[in-house]
């Protein structure tokens, strides 16, 4: 998926109860949050989701990143308060009517949120706007999550106090990615990757593109992810150009090609593939050489990245200006114009419990960023438009596909799309 707004930052997020992150790694989280928290005797708060935001009939409910990233906690309506010497984390009491229509959700009383979030103390929520109080009395700076509905809620009972964001103290940290959290990012693309394969299978003239998205969102589904983590993108013949066509309504024929960006969300980490075929099986002489300079592109910036490198357009360690420049020395248009013209978004984001995870194109990579390198030309004049996209782990002095189980080479494409059943 393209990254098209800093507002997207810090969005989404998710509900699966599988995890490999331990209660241990979320308190030394906190413990970190805590340690920059002394620096200038700050407070932060941050509300969970709560049921009215995410949990609607249209969609189930779906905890904030940040707070996902601090506790571990999936259930609606808690609230964290993080002091430089103390955590509190505070309950919805139980509710027996409510427990009816959601089946038993745990109350501050109970056991299994210590060892999920491994809190040692739990209060009910009653007790968060004393607590808050008292600790404010000490506090010299009040940080919060400035970017959703609940600033006013936050700002309602700090008066006139400033409240700063947040997101200088934990977006470092959730940019550098744990072990417990490499092993499901890897799960959630191994399983898009099987996605993809199976929409491969299934792609022939005639069908339509949500018939492909159907099949994607099914791989996933059955291997019990919980939703994609961004709309299927499936764009045939012209709709290729559009970079977040999700109307997927098209019937694709043959010489065409078809532009997949699809990936699931398992276990709250999301994944994000691109890849773009030919319908019939094989490319078009025209398709093939705009396809061979679009992965050109990728693996000229696959080969420059590593610490220090950045994705973004300006500067001397620009990835997207790698790629532009292989697009620009590698071909035309059919109006004679270089291909980089039609390079028409970023390179790259990070990927983690948001499928844009935050990080700014900016910021120089470092070792255990999780990130997307994505080079795509778009002519619609021509009606191709072709977007080639791995997540790749920035190492200690390079990077390591993490999506290289999904071939790419135009070659290896033809040959597994002709040995489909007919
Ligand atoms: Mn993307």
């Amino acid at each position: 998926m393209v990254l098209r707004a800093l507002a997207l930052l810090g969005a989404i997020g998710g509900l699966c109860a599988a995890s490999g992150v331990s209660s241990g790694e979320y308190q030394q989280r906190r413990a970190k949050v805590r340690a920059r928290l002394a620096a200038d005797e700050g407070l932060m708060v941050l509300y969970g989701a709560t049921e009215d935001e995410r949990g609607s009939l249209r969609s189930r409910f779906f905890q904030e990143s940040n707070f996902y990233y601090l506790t571990g906690w999936q259930e609606p309506g808690a609230v964290l308060l993080l002091s430089p010497t103390d955590e509190f984390f505070f309950l919805p009491p139980r509710s027996e009517i409510r427990d009816l229509y959601t089946g038993r959700r745990a109350g501050p009383g109970d056991d299994s949120p210590r060892h999920v979030t491994g809190f040692a103390n739990i209060q009910a929520v009653s007790r968060f706007e004393v607590t808050l109080f008292q600790q404010l009395e000490k506090a010299k700076k009040i940080y919060g999550l400035l970017n959703i509905n609940k600033t006013s809620r936050l700002k309602r009972l700090v008066g006139q106090r400033p409240v700063e964001s947040l997101a200088p103290i934990v977006f470092p940290l959730r940019q550098v990615k744990s072990p417990g959290e490499l092993a499901l990012l890897q799960r959630s693309i191994d399983v898009s990757i099987d996605a993809h394969r199976a929409a491969w299978h299934r792609t022939a003239a005639g069908v339509f593109e949500y018939q492909l998205g159907a099949t994607m969102v099914n791989v996933y589904s059955e291997a019990g992810c919980e939703r994609s983590a961004y709309p299927p993108i499936i764009g045939s013949g012209p709709n290729s150009t559009v970079l977040h066509y999700n109307k997927n309504d098209r019937r694709m024929d043959s010489g065409e090609i078809v532009l997949m960006d699809v990936g699931g969300e398992c276990a709250m980490y999301a994944a994000d593939l691109t890849r773009t075929i030919p319908v019939s099986g094989t490319f078009t002489p025209r398709q093939r050489e705009i396809y061979e300079v679009v992965l050109g592109a990728q693996r000229a910036a696959l080969k420059a990245l590593k610490p220090g490198m950045k994705l973004g357009r300006e500067g001397e360690n620009s990835l997207f200006k790698i790629a532009q420049e292989y697009m620009n020395a590698n071909g035309k248009s059919l109006r004679g114009d270089p291909l980089g013209k039609y390079f028409a978004h970023g390179l790259g984001h990070h990927v983690g419990l948001d499928v844009h995870d935050p990080g700014l194109p900016d910021m120089p990579l470092e070792e255990g960023n999780v990130v997307t390198i994505e080079p795509g030309i778009y002519i619609p004049e021509e009606g191709i438009g072709i977007r080639i996209e791995d997540m790749v782990l920035v190492t200690k002095d390079g990077g390591r596909v993490l999506s290289d189980g999904l071939p790419k080479e135009p070659r290896e494409i033809e040959k597994i799309l002709h040995a489909r059943k007919k």
